[in-house]
């Protein structure tokens, strides 16, 4: 421990996610996946929640992924600033259809491997440690159209083979990974978080609790193989957190809350604990929910679970059990009611950051694994100077906030906590929405939603102060 409370060998750092920030959509061989084929604007939620069947490019249509801010073309500049600001970890995911480009080949794409070799290298170059999603929401389209995604137990197959290519490929050069981004995104947006799409009449719930099967199962799959193909590998579990409030203490919002987080921590359960909590199988009883399953595994999530959780953090969420309470907050996946003791972001994002503190001692009491904070962060409009640069105050104020909430979960109530990584450290297409305009970066990066700019990239002001927080360990947040 430093005076300031974090761990001496804290990880400070950023992340970000291949889709929203590579581009280079088809280059060295790259394959499509539904991160592409996902517009910007009003359709674009019927698409990832796999209402709108998009598979392909369509006419009138504009896809901010296929370029995104070009990171494919620009890592060395990018890696180059994130190591001026002193970054420990830098967390990025793998594009699948880089390094299988339909999914199913039985050998690699060996372009696609050497990008990350080298950004990889590039990351050690400077000292910094990667940590790397192994999904963040991509599927190959591929695999959609022939097996229906997520829902199909042939995934199992793909991604093993995925996961061992990197493993091996990567044995020495990445140790922290994690298996699935948000895992329980598969609930909001199936579409974007398994690949699901549904056909009229179809069993939504039913379908995504077997995707969800699969996903957990696949998970155990490549906790088991990491630690064969090299025991310094840790696994991580990764979940969209931030605990529900009950509105009222009237038990009913107590309980409707209580549900509302196992919804979520049903994922987490499995992976932490290595089997199915009661209420799950219950609920699916109850609904008629049959999740195909066979004895073996449920051997692998007993026996293979996260070494480490870690989770995405933006905000605190209110249940209430009465129809009549039913002012939502705006533009997030995850509804939920609003809070009245809270302000929000341009985007009604609900700002908490006692609620970092509060999400992070429940997974703490649930589980006592370590944790990590992989996103957490503020997406909003920033206006540049004619140099690019950004006075973003705002940023500042909710990251110093989001950093002393994490630091009392450390020091006044024990958590163990391995690292932070900002969300989007530079700029990037924001997932939700598919917008440029939404940023969270340090960085700066000339492009708007319709992809004009000339993604240069500068500082804002929030470079300097995170350089000055990870240079003093976390003591100056001024
Ligand atoms: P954006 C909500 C909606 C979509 C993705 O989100 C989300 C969430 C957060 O709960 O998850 C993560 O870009 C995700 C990132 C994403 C980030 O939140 O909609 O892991 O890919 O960019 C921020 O503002």
């Amino acid at each position: 421990m430093t005076s300031n409370g974090f761990p001496k060998d804290f990880l400070w750092g950023g992340a970000t996610a291949a889709n929203q920030c590579e581009g280079a959509y088809d280059a060295d061989g790259r394959g499509l996946a539904n991160v592409d084929v996902v517009p910007i604007g009003e359709i674009r939620f019927d698409v990832i929640t796999g209402k709108r069947k998009m598979l392909d490019f369509e006419e009138g249509y504009f896809y901010p992924a296929k370029e995104s801010i070009d990171m494919y073309h620009r890592y060395k500049e990018d890696i180059a600033l994130f190591a001026e600001m002193g970054f420990k970890t830098y967390r990025l995911s793998i594009a699948w259809t880089r390094i299988f480009p339909k999914g199913d080949e039985e050998t690699p794409n060996e372009a696609g491997l050497i990008f990350y070799e080298n950004l990889f290298k590039e990351c050690r170059k400077y000292g910094i440690e990667p940590l790397v999603t192994i999904t963040h929401f991509d599927c190959p389209i591929h695999l959609i159209k022939t097996y229906g995604g997520w829902r199909s137990r042939q995934m199992l197959v793909f991604y093993e083979r995925l996961c061992r290519t990197l493993f091996t490929r990567y044995k020495g050069l990445v140790k922290y990974w994690l298996t699935f981004n948000e895992i329980n995104m598969i609930l909001h947006a199936p579409f974007m978080g398994a690949g699901l799409v549904f056909e009229a009449g179809e069993d939504e719930e039913t379908i995504k609790y077997q995707a969800a099967h699969h996903e957990l199962v696949a998970s155990s799959i490549a906790t088991k193989l990491a630690h064969e193909i090299d025991p310094e590998n840790k696994i991580g579990c990764m979940l969209a957190a931030g605990d529900y409030y009950p509105y009222t203490p009237n038990p009913k919002d107590v309980w409707r809350a209580l549900e509302l987080n196992r919804d979520n921590y049903f994922f987490i359960d499995v992976q932490a604990r290595g089997e199915y909590p009661n209420y799950a199988k219950k609920a699916w009883e109850r609904k008629g929910i049959k999740v195909e399953m066979i004895q073996e595994d449920l051997e692998l999530l007993k026996n293979y679970t996260v070494d480490f959780i870690s989770f995405s953090y933006y905000s605190s969420r209110v249940a209430s059990a009465d129809p009549k309470v039913n002012e939502e907050t705006q533009g997030n996946i995850f509804a939920s009611v609003k809070n009245p003791y809270l302000d929000a972001s341009e985007w009604g994002w609900q700002i908490d950051p006692l609620g970092l503190r509060i999400t992070l001692n429940t997974i703490w009491d649930r589980y006592q694994k370590p944790m990590f904070i992989v996103e957490n962060g503020l997406g909003a409009v920033d206006t540049p100077d004619e140099n690019g640069y950004v006075a973003d105050d705002y940023r500042i104020d909710y990251l110093r906030s989001h950093i002393k909430a994490m630091r009392d979960a450390i020091n006044l109530d024990g958590v163990e906590l391995l690292g932070y990584t900002t969300w989007g450290c530079i700029d990037l297409v924001s997932a939700g929405t598919g917008e440029m305009k939404k940023r969270y970066g340090f960085i700066y990066v000339d492009r708007d939603n319709d992809g004009r700019g000339t993604l240069k990239r500068s500082k804002k002001k929030s470079f300097d102060w995170y350089k000055k927080v990870i240079a003093s360990q976390g003591k100056d947040l001024e």
